[in-house]
């Protein structure tokens, strides 16, 4: 980021309509403090050089007060901190009030990856918005605090379990890879709330698009398992909702993965625990057994294993895409 042309000392390039003023308050505030910082220890400096403890040196008497002094001390600095009040919580407001001609988007937090949808019913593991257009996204999270953070538009929202939050941006330019031909790379999204064990893997890029390249890249979303056999449908679906952070594919069974792999399961017994019983019992890796544990994964815990694979919702994911990914596990040997 440092290397980049455009980007200050602190910061990744300015890609906001907010973030100008973000900035500039921050660089306020930084000199600000540089300057007083270097002022007061020069001073104290001079003091101590001047009127330290040594041989024939007369103590003066406390002088009791100065007017002038004191009131200078205390108009000057309410004067500053009157201004960063001011210009903070008028720009925090602006960032509050999305107007009402936003795109909205929805992103669901959870343990350890994001979702976005969109108003046609399409998804991404990748935020995708139009350029130079308000975009509203509501937050929510599935599991525990999470949050929503995007160094380059400078915007950071909590996503709060059992509750919705939001916040908005217009993106300033397009970013590159994809149809579009921009030198901006795709920005990242970062959650920036500790949320457990893979908190520093929750990451997400965001591409930035002209309107109409946003439009093909939404038709195309609400409509990837098209033209493609179950397995190929379902390969992209578990990709693409995020089942390959836990689940292998490979066999691999390390700590890498909280859950177990998925490769030639199909048709074995495995031991779980229903939900309320004490004892194990056996079930097939069958059809039924794979969707209950998509949409209901406490149902039947897996022995040795901890109950935290995330319920999906059919709005997080649709019936036809569990029928996909049904059909891609029975394909893995
Ligand atoms: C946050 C990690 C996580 C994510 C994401 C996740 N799972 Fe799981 N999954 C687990 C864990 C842990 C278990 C074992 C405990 C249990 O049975 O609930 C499990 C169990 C399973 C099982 C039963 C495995 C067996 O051997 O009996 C299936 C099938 C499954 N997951 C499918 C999926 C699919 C499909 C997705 C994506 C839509 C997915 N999982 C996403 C963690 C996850
Ligand atoms: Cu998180």
């Amino acid at each position: 980021m440092l290397a980049d042309a455009s980007s200050s000392l602190f910061f990744p390039p300015e890609q906001s309509t907010f973030a100008a003023d973000v900035d500039g308050l921050f660089d306020f505030i930084y000199y600000l403090s540089a300057f007083f910082f270097i002022a007061i220890i020069a001073v104290m400096i001079l003091f101590v050089l001047r009127y330290h403890r040594r041989k024939g040196h007369v103590e003066q008497p406390s002088a009791s007060h100065n007017e002038v002094l004191e009131i200078t001390w205390s108009v000057i600095p309410s004067i500053l901190v009157g201004f960063i009040f001011f210009y903070g919580f008028t720009k925090y407001l602006d960032m509050r009030e999305p107007p009402d001609n936003a795109y909205e988007i929805q992103v669901i937090a959870k343990q350890w990856s994001w979702q976005f949808i969109y108003p046609n019913g399409a998804d991404s593991d990748e935020l995708h918005i139009p350029v130079n257009q308000p975009v509203r996204f509501i937050l929510q999270s599935s599991d525990v605090l999470h949050s929503f953070y995007i160094p380059a538009f400078r915007i950071k929202m909590d996503c709060v379990p059992q509750r919705y939050t939001n916040t908005w941006v217009i993106a300033k330019d397009i970013t590159g890879e994809g149809k579009d031909n921009s030198e901006h790379k795709p920005y990242d999204l970062f959650c920036a709330e500790y949320c457990g064990k893979d908190h520093s893997r929750m990451l997400a890029k965001v591409y930035v698009h002209e309107q109409s390249d946003f439009d093909a890249w939404l038709e195309d979303a609400a409509n990837y398992l098209e033209g493609k056999t179950p397995e190929e449908g379902g390969k992209l679906a578990f990709e693409k909702k995020g089942c390959t952070q836990c689940h292998s594919v490979t066999g691999d069974n390390s700590a890498k993965y909280a859950g177990p792999p998925l490769n030639g399961q199909w048709g074995t017994e495995r031991s779980v625990i229903a939900r309320g019983a004490s004892s194990p019992e056996n079930v097939v890796m069958d059809e039924n057994y794979i969707r209950e544990s998509v949409r209901e994964p406490n149902a039947k815990v897996v022995v040795g294993r901890k109950p935290i694979m995330p319920v999906f919702t059919p709005q997080q994911l649709k019936d036809n895409e569990i029928t996909a990914i049904i059909a891609y596990l029975k394909s893995l040997k």
